[in-house]
């Protein structure tokens, strides 16, 4: 379990000590083998230890906490979620999809390597995190491996990331609000919720407090990438400045362009409410979750 006595308080220390012990994962996964590809690990390793906020990690790390779950299975399931996550940011800047040149303030995966390096180096980190989610040092039990991989698969597919993201590029003409918490339940909610899931099954967790968390998990889902939205309108003063917002130029049905910046801002404030109320019978004990429930509708990156 996490040693409370020695683990930071702090949300900005914790994220500190979690990118350090989920990196060290990361590349140990990666490996360095000789006999393999060069080019497809360096692409991996600068898709995946490239920063990043790690906030899907500290997620899972703050739910084993709640519930006594292991800090070492904690960092294997965040790797695996952030491998995922990293294909997912890989395949959305392709030129097919956003055609963007820079993510996490550096060029994109497929500016600096190429389009075909890119597209592979997804395909391995996709196929990386099952292979760390199957690995018995993620779980001893053989079932519960089984759980987190059928769960990672169904964050994944037609009702996760790539059903969310097909709702993003191919939105109705005229959409509602119901519309986009459809589309952002999937395309960023189900990854979150995946990483609260996931930690659950690492200890005791009642099934009143797993419906609790899971409660948590998707109001705060939609909570983050609401926020996203909110910083494409009012985050880069640069594009504010040349009348470039990145929510008008990319065309996207945002939650600024459906409900305006004021109504975006007070969904937030509402979804941010509903994840307290979510955890309140965990009282002082789910503070690290609050944080991060704070952190998600807070962020300026
Ligand atoms: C099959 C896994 C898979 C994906 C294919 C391309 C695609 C389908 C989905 C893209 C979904 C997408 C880009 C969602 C955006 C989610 C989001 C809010 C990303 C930003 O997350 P942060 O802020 O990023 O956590 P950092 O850089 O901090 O890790």
């Amino acid at each position: 379990t996490i040693d409370r006595a020695s683990f930071p308080t702090a949300l900005s220390d914790r994220i500190e000590v979690v990118r350090r012990d989920v990196d060290a994962v990361l590349g140990a996964a990666i490996g360095t083998s000789t006999t393999r590809s060069r080019r497809l690990a360096e692409a991996m390793r600068y898709a995946c230890l490239g920063g990043g906020k790690r906030f899907r990690t500290l997620l899972v790390v703050a739910v084993a906490d709640l519930i006594g779950g292991s800090y070492a299975q904690a960092l294997r399931i965040g790797a695996a979620i952030e491998c995922v996550h990293a294909q997912s940011l890989i395949h959305d800047d392709l030129p097919c999809m956003d055609n963007d040149d820079l993510r996490r303030g550096r060029p994109t995966l497929h500016r600096k390597f190429d389009e075909a390096t890119a597209l592979l180096a997804g395909d391995a980190l996709l196929a990386l995190a099952f292979e760390i989610l199957a690995d018995p040092l993620s779980h001893p039990d053989g079932a519960t491996r089984a759980e987190l991989v059928l769960a990672l698969t169904r964050a994944v597919g037609q009702d996760g990331l790539a059903g969310g993201q097909m709702m993003d590029l191919y939105p109705p003409a005229e959409p509602t609000a119901a519309d986009l918490f459809a589309c952002e339940a999937r395309k960023t909610g189900a990854l979150i919720r995946y990483a609260v899931q996931a930690a659950t099954m690492l200890g005791p967790c009642s099934a009143d407090e797993q419906d609790r968390l899971l409660q948590f998990a998707e109001n705060l889902g939609l909570v983050f990438q609401i926020r996203d939205d909110i910083l494409d309108r009012i985050g880069d003063p640069a594009a504010v400045g040349k009348g470039l917002r990145k929510d008008e130029s990319s065309g996207r049905k945002s939650a600024t362009v459906i409900m305006g910046l004021t109504g975006a801002e007070q969904e937030a404030s509402r979804l941010k409410n509903a994840c307290h109320e979510a955890l309140a019978v965990f009282g002082s004990k789910a503070s690290p979750l609050r944080d991060l429930a704070k952190f998600a509708v807070e962020r300026v990156h």
